[in-house]
């Protein structure tokens, strides 16, 4: 549709942004934090580590200040589970309570609405050790953390998170540190997807926890989606496309809403003899969650074609990253799209992709949405006198904004939007070089110089949507 007039953002949509505990906090041995999965990895050469990152742990004040003066409605964190429970289960460790109140209550005395991640790709390593997501206690260990979440925070915050990007997790895991499998795997297509179903069941039970628990808090799953276009009009392209989105989108939120196991991705496992197993239960378990909203993470889209033959190409889960362009044996194969640019780091921009998957989601969800990511990944630069000018940024969310308002005068509902990142910090795997924020943090890779905040040319632009609703675009 092109239309003649747009509909204004609503008076209660929710401009803020995020960041992810492991990314931003530091202090990363601190305050009898457990380690996790992030912090034992190997960094990939020439990146830093994940001990200080931008020091959030110490600097919330400062910087909760500094999202108050953009004016945020929500802020967007992930608690880091092994400050909560370092053996991931077990004794709850009362200062990473303590911690968390203090971030919860700071953004609260601003009217900053706490939007909170429990999961953000940062398993406990004890956890790790006792067999990860494979192990199917793992559900069990992820709905107590939940409870103890809700426990302790659930008087304050009203919107929840699940787990981000499990979809990545299951389909990229390796770059971002966060996969796992036994050492007697023998096939591990089965091996992910057990570990998948397991994610599932314990975000699961954390959504019928929630509801039990806090009759008046909203919560939601947080995959990355990432809408796959057909190379061509020719129907075995669509076919491969559709196939895409299965095995990319639709699995994680057909699941998560309804309950249901996305029937392209069965019938291509199985294909592939990498069926898991399910339990008696655990559909009923799956159908009794009901979220509220649906979050995710939005970048870029992807194009795909019919597979030359049954065995054609093979994503390399070592190499691949979230956005890279997949390759699976048989459903797919991908391709490029030559309309659109890319960021420094090889991502494709493609803001009315973003209305795609909005008109997307909810046709086939109907439930209203908050983007819990979005941004770009860019090689800042601080000027002598404090400045950094990023109009590639302001360019990037500007065109993506527009988007979101297409969508909502297209009829869909939408909570909010959270642009990635709030503040500069490491990346998943391409260091603290490759910036996001709106807040430029003064540290390199491997020298930590004076770790001051300076706001970005985007920080004022930010301002001012959010001063005028989204009007000013
Ligand atoms: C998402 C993750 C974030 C984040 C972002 C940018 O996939 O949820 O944790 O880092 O992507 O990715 P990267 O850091 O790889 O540039």
């Amino acid at each position: 549709m092109k239309h003649q007039k747009l509909l204004p953002f609503p008076e209660s949509f929710l401009w803020g942004a995020s960041t992810s505990a492991y990314q931003v906090e530091g202090a990363s041995r601190e305050d009898g934090k457990g380690l996790s999965c992030q912090d034992v990895k190997k960094v990939p050469e020439g990146t830093s580590e994940l001990d200080i990152c931008a020091d959030e742990y110490h600097r919330f004040k400062e910087d909760i200040a500094l999202y108050a003066e953009m004016r945020f409605k929500t802020y967007r964190f992930s608690i880091a589970w092994t400050r909560i429970l370092p053996e991931g289960t077990g004794t709850v460790n009362q200062k990473g309570i303590d911690h968390y109140n203090d971030v919860i209550d700071e953004c609260l005395k601003y009217h900053i609405e706490p939007l909170v991640t429990m999961y953000h790709f940062d398993m406990p390593h004890a956890l790790n050790q006792r067999g990860s997501w494979s192990n199917r206690d793992s559900i069990e260990w992820f709905a107590d953390y939940a409870k103890t979440l809700f426990e302790n925070f659930g008087d304050r915050v009203k919107y929840w998170l699940t787990i981000n990007e499990q979809n990545m997790m299951t389909l990229v895991g390796p770059v971002i540190g966060t996969s796992v499998l036994p050492s007697d795997c023998t096939n591990e297509k089965k091996e992910l997807y057990q570990q998948n179903h397991h994610m599932l069941l314990a975000q699961a039970k954390a959504m019928i926890l929630c509801h039990e628990m806090l009759p008046g808090a909203k919560i939601g799953p947080a995959p990355n989606i990432s809408p796959v276009y057909a190379d061509s009009c020719r129907a075995q392209d669509v076919l491969a496309a559709q196939n895409a989105n299965a095995i990319r989108n639709w699995l994680y939120l057909d699941a998560a809403v309804y309950g249901k196991y996305n029937a392209l991705v069965l019938s291509y496992l199985k294909e592939q003899n990498a069926m898991f197993e399910i339990q008696p239960d655990d559909m009923n378990i799956l159908k009794q969650a009901k979220p509220d909203f649906i979050g995710f993470n939005y970048y870029d889209t992807s194009v795909c074609k019919w597979p030359a033959n049954t065995q054609e190409d093979h994503t390399d889960r070592k190499k691949a990253d979230q956005q890279s362009r997949m390759q699976v044996d048989g459903a797919f194969a991908s391709c490029v799209n030559p309309y659109l640019k890319k960021t420094d780091f090889g991502w494709n921009i493609d803001p009315e992709g973003l209305r795609v998957a909005l008109r997307e989601i909810y046709s086939r969800y109907h439930l209203p949405m908050i983007i819990t990511e979005n941004g770009l990944g860019a090689y800042d630069v601080l000027e002598e006198d404090g400045t950094v000018h990023d109009p590639y940024r302001i360019e990037y969310l500007k065109k993506h904004i527009q988007q979101i308002q297409l969508a909502i005068t297209d009829g869909c509902e939408m909570l909010g939007y959270c642009p990635w990142s709030a503040i500069d910090l490491i990346s998943t795997h391409e260091g603290i070089k490759k910036r996001y924020g709106f807040i430029y943090v003064d540290r390199e890779e491997f020298d930590l110089k004076t770790m001051k905040r300076y706001r970005k040319d985007s920080f004022y632009w930010y301002q001012n949507v959010i001063r005028s609703n989204g009007d000013i675009l």
